[in-house]
């Protein structure tokens, strides 16, 4: 008996379909908890903060903000694992500088002119996950592109504990956060959206973090920006004959060593592939230290080895699950690219594993889950940007274009806005 057995896409029944599309993570469920601690951080501030730090961390902390714990956790961790940060850290500033957009203006025919600006937020939040899933990588991944997007003031929550891992507050400030605080949960983003006595409210909250923090962000989400509500890691793998069945077991089971409630799904068109898919992931399994989150996600109903007719229905079921990770080991793997729109962050090739984008390749892990891939991609500088338009038009410009704007306005009995232009010809 193998942990995962191949399933052909064609005999999935409705329920076993059902059960692979839906990966929600339990947010309906902590909903009414958040609720109530959110309300409690807004109406108490820095005193409910620290009641919940006690309750749900078991730390009584004493300073909240621990800006220069993070300053001085720099200097503490091995000196290979801070170049790896700044390695990482150069990466992801590349890839973001990239995605600036220039300002623009374009002048048309008729005596138009319209362009786009674009200026950061100017304080914004990033949740940084610790406790059980302490990620360092995951504060590089929120605050470098709102560093390069060139918001003012980047302020960074991260749950309590009586020692938090330095190699995150030390990311934290190599990413150049400006001020931090131990507060995690659904109460760390109560005090992001609200302000507390110590705690600087913001104008938008980015970044991971459990159901609670997850449920969090959705309720504060009508007096606050977010960004996406990320749940747990997902990826789909698409492998043809000529895939490694090892390679494709490793990036299973990377993902799945995230959390019992990943879901990681592997889907082939060669039957020899995927029965070697299968046992690799066995083969590998025993030697992995957190073999029980992965096996508990590998035997989930959210997690399959699938066998299609064609590569056509590979890439049909892909695309309707729309997967945060998409990982393409396949001959084809361009072609195959081109028939899929909807994935969170593709990796192509045998030598690019998901991994690479967790960490340091420099693409952003922040990633749309459960679907959210058909609508949405994953963090990027234009969460940290507005745009405004800009305009001008010439008397030639305003002249040509009166009677569409007068005829519009007087269709909507708006007569003051077809005097406003009528007015200025007249002047003429
Ligand atoms: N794969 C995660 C990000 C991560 N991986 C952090 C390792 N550390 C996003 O789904
Ligand atoms: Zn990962």
């Amino acid at each position: 008996m193998t942990t995962l057995s191949v399933t052909e896409i064609a005999d999935l029944g409705l329920e076993a379909r059902a059960a692979l599309f839906d990966r929600d993570a339990g947010i309906d469920a902590a909903r009414n908890d958040a609720r109530e601690i959110v309300e409690r951080v807004r109406e108490e501030g820095d005193v409910a903060v620290r009641e919940f730090c006690r309750t749900y961390d078991d730390v009584d902390v004493g300073n909240l903000e621990i800006t220069d714990d993070c300053e001085r956790a720099v200097e503490e961790i091995p000196d290979d694992v801070r170049a790896a940060i700044e390695t990482a850290i150069d990466n992801v500033r590349e890839f973001h500088e990239a995605q600036v957009p220039d300002d623009w203006r374009r002048e048309f025919d008729d005596g138009r002119e319209l362009g786009r600006r674009f200026r950061p937020l100017e304080r914004v939040g990033v949740y940084v996950p610790g406790g059980r899933a302490a990620y360092p990588s995951s504060a590089i991944m929120g605050v470098v592109p709102a560093v390069v997007a060139g918001v003012e003031h980047v302020s960074v929550v991260t749950p309590p504990a009586d020692t938090i891992n330095p190699v995150t507050l030390a990311a934290i400030h190599l990413s150049g956060a400006d001020a931090v605080y131990s507060v995690g949960g659904a109460q760390g983003i109560a005090a992001l959206a609200y302000g507390t006595e110590t705690v600087t409210r913001v104008q938008k909250i980015v970044g991971p973090g459990n159901r609670w923090v997850t449920a969090a962000k959705a309720l504060v989400r009508n007096d606050v920006e977010i960004d996406l509500l990320a749940g747990p890691s997902e990826v789909v793998v698409i492998a043809d004959e000529t895939a490694d069945p090892d390679y494709v077991a490793a990036e299973l089971l990377a993902q799945a060593e995230h959390d019992p409630n990943a879901s990681v799904v592997a889907v082939t068109d060669d039957e020899g592939t995927a029965q070697a898919i299968t046992e690799a992931v066995d083969a590998q399994l025993a030697h992995r230290k957190r073999a029980d989150t992965i096996e508990a996600a590998l035997e989930s109903d959210a997690s399959a080895v699938l066998l299609a007719r064609s590569m056509s229905e590979a890439i049909l079921f892909t695309e309707e699950y729309a997967p945060e990770h998409l990982s393409i080991i396949a001959e084809d793997d361009e072609s195959i690219l081109e028939r899929i729109d909807s994935a969170g962050s593709v990796f192509l090739g045998p030598d690019t594993p998901v991994a690479a984008g967790d960490y340091a390749s420099g693409t952003n892990h922040v990633l749309p889950t459960n679907g959210g891939a058909k609508v949405t991609g994953g963090l990027s500088v234009d969460h940290f940007l507005r745009a405004t338009t800009v305009q001008r038009l010439s008397s030639d410009g305003l002249a040509s274009l009166s009677p569409t704007i007068t005829t519009l306005a007087d269709a909507e009995g708006l007569d003051a806005h077809a005097e406003s232009v009528r007015l200025r010809l007249e002047d003429e």
